[in-house]
């Protein structure tokens, strides 16, 4: 009837629960109802917490709050995150926390004149993933919230990897290195800029990707024949899948080379699971890549 009419509704949801004790739980079960229905005004009693508990709830499953702005910033103990996109002059790392991704590219603009790229990186990006890393780890950063950070962190990195193929001359390659984010693992910034920086160093990157089974990294490095794997692993659930996946190369191709990279891993760590040099950041990628190539290989 009312998509016939093209009309609104207004509805005064109480009257619905009258004679009735708790009246309050129907009243939120009905404004709930009502709002699936599309209900578009309610009269409603804002300092009752059943209904705004329904309202906000409603809205984020109805898909009516973006980010979940409104129900974090209701219920998350904090301001929400998301302070639209007109926040001038707010700084590279800043618009990174704040999952700004339009603030992020145009920061990041501001900087690479005066900056060298991977000191942006080093320096900006990664300490500002950090920090949200480490407040959804305390429960003050939602998921949504993280999803944003790494997107505004995309975006700046996009900017960065443009600048750097600009700059980058297409000389020679010295040579093809796989890399991929083990399975299970979705996390591929860091691996991004890994593949960026030895890109730059004239290697010849094969991404397999994210979330990249075992026999997968195992059949490429057979079928390209290459001296070098690298691979990324963000997550202790995940390191798991780093170890099956060295254990398959040294199998099926033993030749190969493999190091390993990641915010959970730590040196001893790498070595515990087979890999033959753990790489703290994308530098040190560039500089084993530079021991191996150098080497004379059969
Ligand atoms: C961004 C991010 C995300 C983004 C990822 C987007 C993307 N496309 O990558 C999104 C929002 C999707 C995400 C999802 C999840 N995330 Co997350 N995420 C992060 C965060 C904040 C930053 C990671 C990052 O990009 N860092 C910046 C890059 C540049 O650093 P990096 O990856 O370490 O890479 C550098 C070096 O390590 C090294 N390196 C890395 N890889 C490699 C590979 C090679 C070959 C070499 C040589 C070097 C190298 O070089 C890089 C450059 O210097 C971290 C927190 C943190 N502090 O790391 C959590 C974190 C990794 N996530 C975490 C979790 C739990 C999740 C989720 C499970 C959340 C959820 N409940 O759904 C999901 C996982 C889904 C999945 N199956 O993978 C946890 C993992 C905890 C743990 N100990 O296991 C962390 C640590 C947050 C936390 N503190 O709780 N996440």
């Amino acid at each position: 009837m009312r998509d016939e009419l093209h009309g609104r509704t207004v509805l005064g949801v109480s009257n619905i629960s009258f004679g009735l004790p708790q009246r309050e739980i129907i009243n939120a079960a009905f404004f709930t109802m009502a709002l699936q229905n599309g209900l578009n005004a309610a009269i409603i009693n804002p300092n009752s917490e059943a209904m705004m508990r329904a309202y906000y709830g409603s809205r984020v499953l109805m898909d009516q709050d973006p980010q979940c702005a409104g129900y974090i910033s209701a219920y998350g103990g904090q301001t929400a995150a998301a302070g639209g996109e007109t926040a001038g002059g707010v700084s590279l790392s800043d618009s990174i926390g704040r999952g700004l991704k339009e603030r992020a590219r145009e920061a990041v603009r501001e900087l690479l004149p005066e900056r060298d790229p991977l000191d942006i990186i080093n320096r900006e990006m990664i300490p500002a993933l950090d920090r949200v890393g480490k407040g959804f780890e305390k429960g003050t950063v939602f998921l949504p919230q993280l999803l944003m950070s790494a997107e505004a962190a995309k975006a700046a990195f996009e900017v960065i990897k443009e600048q750097m193929s600009r700059t980058g001359q297409s000389r020679q390659k010295k040579g093809r290195i796989i890399l991929a984010t083990v399975k299970g693992d979705i996390h591929d910034i860091g691996k991004n800029i890994v593949k960026v920086l030895l890109e730059n160093y004239d290697y010849e990157v094969i991404d397999l990707g994210r979330d990249v089974p075992p026999e997968t990294v195992a059949e490429a490095a057979e079928a390209y024949h290459v001296p070098l794997v690298g691979l990324s692993a963000l997550m202790t659930t995940t390191v798991p899948g780093m170890e099956e996946t060295i254990a398959l190369l040294r199998k099926r191709t033993p030749w190969v080379k493999v190091m390993v990279g990641g915010a959970v891993l730590t040196a001893d760590y790498a070595a515990a699971i087979g890999a033959d040099r753990y790489c703290r950041d994308a530098m040190a990628s560039v500089n084993y890549a530079e021991s191996i190539f150098a080497e004379p290989r059969d």
